[in-house]
This record gives C-alpha cells, structure tokens and sequence, in this order.
C-alpha cells in the first residue's frame, strides 16, 4: 500500500506562539507536509488524541561534552546531553564550542565538530566562546566561521581565563555586527566578585554558601549596564544570558524600550532554587553552586514577571553538567573552597516540563508564551527559524507530543543525563513530552531511545531576525558624523 505521509500524526491539539487548533500533522522526508483534518495515511500513524502537539523545544543555551577553562570535561557528552534534551520535550541544542587562551575558534570547532556528530540524537548549532580575540582570530578565523553558520559569539565579563575588557568586547561587538552575528553576554562585574571572594576568603567564609555572597546581586545589574552601554555606541545587538536579579531585569526592560537591541534570558535554577539551596548541610550546597547564583524569592518573582511581559525573550536550561564528584564539583577534593567548586546546574530535561508546569498550569504565562520562550524566539534569535521552532508547512517536523495530565516526580533516576543528581530531586510537575519527533523520526517515546546516535545534524543558521532591523537612530553616532568622522561607526 502507497501511503500519502512518511508520517501523521493524527487528532492532536497543535500549539505554535501565536495559534492552537486540532488538526493533523503530515510529514515527509522530515519536513512538515501537511496541516489540515482527515489527512491521508502515514507509513506510520501516531495518535495525538487528548495530547497537547508543540514545536520541539530549542534549548539555546547548554554546555555539552566541554571543558572548562580549568580543564574539567561535563558529565555529558552529546550521547547523553540529546537524549537527556528529548526526553524533556527538547529538539535542538545549542552549545558552546569554547576557545580558551592561546587556542584557534577554528580548531576548537572542528574538533568540536567532531565530537558532536557521532553521538547526538537531535539536531544542535554551536555558539563561539570567544576568550582570546587575537588580530587572527578576528580577522580570519571568526569572519570564515561566521559565515559558515556558527552565528553567534559569547563573551565573559567576569573569570579570571575567560573575561575580555571592554576594548575587546568592542571589538568582538563590531565584529559580530559587521558579519551577522549574535554577542551572548556573561553579565557580571569581575572586581566586584573577586573583591568580595578575598575578604570572604580571609575571614575563612569558604562553604558553597558564600559562592552566593560573593556574586553579588549588583555586579550582575553593573555589567548588564555597562554591556548595554557598548553595545549601544556600536548600535549592535546582544543577548544577556541568565539573568537572575531584578537589577538585571529592570536594565534589560528600560533598554529595550529606548529601542535597543538587547535580549535577555533567565533559566530553571533562576525562578526554582534560591540562594538558601547553596546552604545546605556539609557541602551539598555544591550541587547548586553556578554562576550568577540562584538568589531569594523577590529576584525569582521578577524573572516570573520579566518572562510574562515579554522583558525576557528565551528561556534556556544553561545546562552545566558536574558531577558531585571528584571529577565534577569536587575535583579539587572533597570540600573545597567556594571559588574551586565545578560552577553549574544540570536542566536539560526538566527545562520545559518545570516551565509548562509552574507556569502554564501554574497560571503565570499561556501556552503561546511557553511554546514562544521555549522554541519560537530563540530560533528566530539565533537563525534558525522557520526551519526550527514552529509547525508549519515547510519547517522540519521537530514536535514534542505532551500529555498534559501526566503527573512526574522529579527525580535522579528518572532522568537521562549522566550528572547523578538534580537539584530539582522530588519536585512534582503536571504535564511531560511523551513522544519528541525530530525531523520526522521518533527520537524518544516514554522515556526509551529509539534514535540512533550520530542522527543528529549540525544546523547551519542565516544572519538572523534582528539582522533585517536598525536598532534606534544611531545617536551614538551623532556629533561623529557632525565632524566628518561617522565612518568609524558605519563601518564597523
Ligand atoms: N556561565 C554559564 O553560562 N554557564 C555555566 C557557568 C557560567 O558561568
Ligand atoms: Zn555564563
Ligand atoms: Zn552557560
């Protein structure tokens, strides 16, 4: 028998950002064919009756299978971290191909490259940590990679091996605007921190508590400030990843309405944990150490607020897998001072359950804003859309089949990354991607693989969105051009 459809999937509710409607869903040769009811057969039918049909989550931001700039590997490869993403409803990753010092991008991300393409099970695109911008990196190496569809660079204000000074990251900005590319920003003020961390260091405050105190609230809101700055006299747009204070929030909101291009994100541990999980008897509290610091109820009511009135436009997990071990959190011994400790959360797989939990059923956000901040806005961010992040006829059959009802404790055991705790253990959520469908192909169903690894593919991403759009009029540039010297800005 001839079938219309490689596959249907049949009587479900299909949720974009914008619209949600019962229809059948016909894909062939990975891409989505057909929207309509009553379509034709599939070589293989699934029935989506009472379930919820949604664009398979983008996670824009997790650090799978790379080393820190200390030389810890994460627990996850890209084997474990795409299983773990689909079985949380996610069906692309975007993860860092990390230079550090003394290193060629080129290098990194070729044999990041090749570490990716055997294993993963989703697709996934690389963003470039960029640590040391050298005259070749930036005249030759970041152009070539550019243009071959890595587009977007993350830069660091803060770490002592990692962080550009502000002559850099305007030189990266420039760059990134000239070429079509997207800054990430880690927004915290270095000095601040590492002033806080001597005098916590010399009165012997050296538990994973103080990791909070010393990631003070205000060096996050001071360089989220000055970021905006920098990138408001280059006109070029960038992305504070996340944010975690309602310092952080309130300069993102008030830059964006002067009409800058300035985007933010906040993740999981910013809206479930608070900087009293880093408490936590003997040094449990390392399991929750990451960078910014989950911190009280009022910062996680803003990031509620911020994701809700459009303040935030991606919510990503910032998966940082360690294990709470001696080759993850406590790789420098069994209770190391607070600055030692492997910096991160596991959140993969619980991204989008947690958020369609708390906040669709919670009453927080609608479903559109959920499928929006978990798929939609983060590929049209980054370059991928409409070939991610949507449903429509035309775009990759990436969906994320949910039963609303399903009830799930959270735990350890449950899960598929390769961490061996999560900081979430015993949290009750409503409502769990029962099978994720990646470019046609059932990637997980109830939890099991049924993708082989290396089915993945690299995803080469156009100049984005923001690309087609001026920021505000360019004021920066006023009394430039005034004295015939508007070059400088015009021609970054
Ligand atoms: N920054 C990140 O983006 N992720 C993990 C740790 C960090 O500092
Ligand atoms: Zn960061
Ligand atoms: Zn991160």
């Amino acid at each position: 028998m001839t079938h219309s459809f490689d596959l249907v999937v049949r009587n479900g509710t299909a949720v974009t950002a914008s619209a949600s409607s019962r229809y059948d869903i016909g894909v062939s040769g990975g891409k989505v064919m057909a929207l309509g009811e009553g379509l034709g057969s599939g070589r293989v039918e699934i029935d989506a009756t009472a379930k919820l049909v949604l664009p398979g989550g983008v996670d824009s931001h997790c650090h799978i299978e790379q080393k820190t700039a200390a030389g810890i590997m994460c627990a996850d490869d890209f084997l474990s971290g795409t299983v773990s993403a689909a079985c949380g409803g996610t069906t692309t990753v975007m993860s860092f191909a990390a230079q550090h010092r003394g290193m060629s991008v080129t290098e990194v991300v070729a044999d990041y490259h090749e570490r990716a393409r055997p294993k993963a099970v989703i697709d996934y695109a690389f963003h470039l940590i960029i640590a040391d911008p050298t005259p070749e990196v930036m005249r030759s190496e970041l152009p070539d990679l550019i243009r071959q569809g890595h587009r977007s660079l993350k830069v660091f204000m803060t770490y002592d091996r990692l962080r550009l000074d502000d002559y850099q990251i305007l030189e990266v900005l420039a760059l990134a605007r000239r070429e079509g590319a997207l800054t990430m920003v880690h927004a915290e003020n270095h000095d601040i921190i590492r002033w806080l961390k001597e005098r916590l260091l010399e009165r012997d405050h050296v538990a994973p508590k103080f990791h909070a105190v010393s990631h003070h609230a205000l060096a996050e809101r001071d360089a989220i400030s000055r970021m905006i700055t920098l990138a408001e006299l280059l006109d070029a747009p960038i992305l504070i990843v996340h944010v975690s204070t309602e310092g952080g929030v309130d300069t993102i909101r008030s830059a964006r309405a002067r009409g800058l291009r300035v985007y933010g994100e906040t993740c999981p541990q910013y809206l479930f944990l608070t900087a009293d999980d880093l408490d936590r008897e003997g040094m449990l509290g390392a399991k929750y150490c990451c960078s910014p610091p989950p911190r009280a109820v009022a910062a996680q009511k803003a990031m509620w607020c911020a994701l809700a009135d459009g303040t935030f436009q991606v919510f990503s997990s910032d998966h940082a897998p360690f294990r709470f071990d001696a080759t993850g959190k406590l790789v420098r011994g069994p209770s190391p001072p607070f600055p030692e400790i492997a910096n991160g959360v596991p959140g993969l797989e619980v991204r989008m359950p947690l958020l369609f939990s708390e906040g669709v059923l919670g009453g927080r956000i609608d479903i559109h804003r959920f499928v929006d901040l978990t798929a939609t806005r983060a590929a049209k961010i980054y370059g991928l859309f409409p070939q991610k992040g949507t449903i429509a006829v035309g775009s990759d059959a990436d969906l994320a089949i949910w039963d609303p009802e399903r009830l799930v404790t959270l735990s350890t055991e449950a899960l598929h990354d390769n961490v061996g705790y999560t900081p979430y253990e015993g949290r009750r959520v409503k409502g769990w991607p029962v099978t994720v469908i990646s470019r046609g192909r059932v990637v997980v169903h109830e939890g099991r693989l049924e993708a082989e690894p290396g089915s993945g593919r690299f995803i080469t991403r156009c100049p984005p969105e923001w690309a087609e759009t001026e920021g505000r009029s360019h004021d920066a540039a006023a009394l430039a051009r005034r004295f015939g010297a508007e070059k400088i800005f015009s021609n970054l």
